[in-house]
């Protein structure tokens, strides 16, 4: 199998989480596409995948799989043990009902605010953005409001239960920790008074999957390229 993806970036480090959970980081190829350079929007990556976003699974017989979901799905169920999307009716639902609300309150909340609201990744990418100025940055500071909220959200239901979607670790919690990270790197830090929500990240970032997952750092390349 094949991942393109590129080192350190929040939707990358998702599918690095789950292939370090499921033992499988050994039977992947990753590729690397410079985000920064463009690449992923131009001929030859939109036919793996025409939405322009990484990461990318290829399979051994060709097969392209885009969406972190999709791709989770793929590699939870390849051991007949799919622990990350659930393993009954009950949980796959739950799972996947807060997947959804950290896909959209969270991880493709900030992920706007920072391509549209902020410089984003740099000069090769303005030109696939609105080019005023005024309407991005609009939409990029609404979508940080809903980001907000969003934490709001996530801390009242981690003050209740250990995990997202409940008693287990699944992929949901995966989507929110790349979230938070995204945020971070975006220079937006979890608020103190979300207590519930922190005390969770800090537990879920001792887990090996995450504390020795290899591809947490951008590559220095990309550090230079945005000016770090
Ligand atoms: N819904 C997609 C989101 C993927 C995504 O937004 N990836 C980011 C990297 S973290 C990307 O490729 N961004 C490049 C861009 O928007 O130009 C998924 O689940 O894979």
């Amino acid at each position: 199998m094949k991942i393109y993806d590129r080192a350190g970036f929040p939707n990358p480090a998702r599918i690095r989480i789950v292939l370090a959970e499921k033992n499988l980081e050994s039977q992947v190829e990753f590729i690397s596409v410079d985000l920064i350079g463009a690449e992923h929007k131009q001929s030859a990556f939109l036919a793996k995948n025409p939405n322009g976003v990484v990461p990318v699974l290829e399979l051994d017989d060709g097969t392209f799989i885009s969406e972190g979901v999709a791709i989770t799905m793929y590699l939870d169920n390849l051991d007949g043990n799919p622990v990350l999307t659930g393993t009954t009716a009950r949980q796959q639902a739950l799972i996947h009902m807060m997947q959804k609300r950290a896909d959209d309150q969270l991880i493709d909340a900030i992920g706007i605010y920072f391509h549209h609201a902020t410089p984003g990744l740099g000069e090769s990418l303005q030109a696939y953005k609105s080019p005023e100025w005024t309407h991005r940055k609009q939409w990029g500071e609404r979508s940080l409001a809903k980001f907000a909220s969003g934490m709001q959200y996530f801390n009242s239901v981690l003050a209740t239960q250990p995990h997202v979607a409940g008693e287990h670790f699944s992929m949901a919690d995966i989507t929110v920790f790349a979230a938070l990270m995204h945020a971070s790197a975006a220079g937006v830090p979890i608020p103190p008074e979300l207590s519930a929500l922190a005390a969770w990240q800090a537990r879920i970032a001792e887990r090996p999957s995450v504390k020795n997952r290899s591809g947490q750092q951008f590559e220095a390349d990309d550090l230079r390229r945005l000016g770090f």
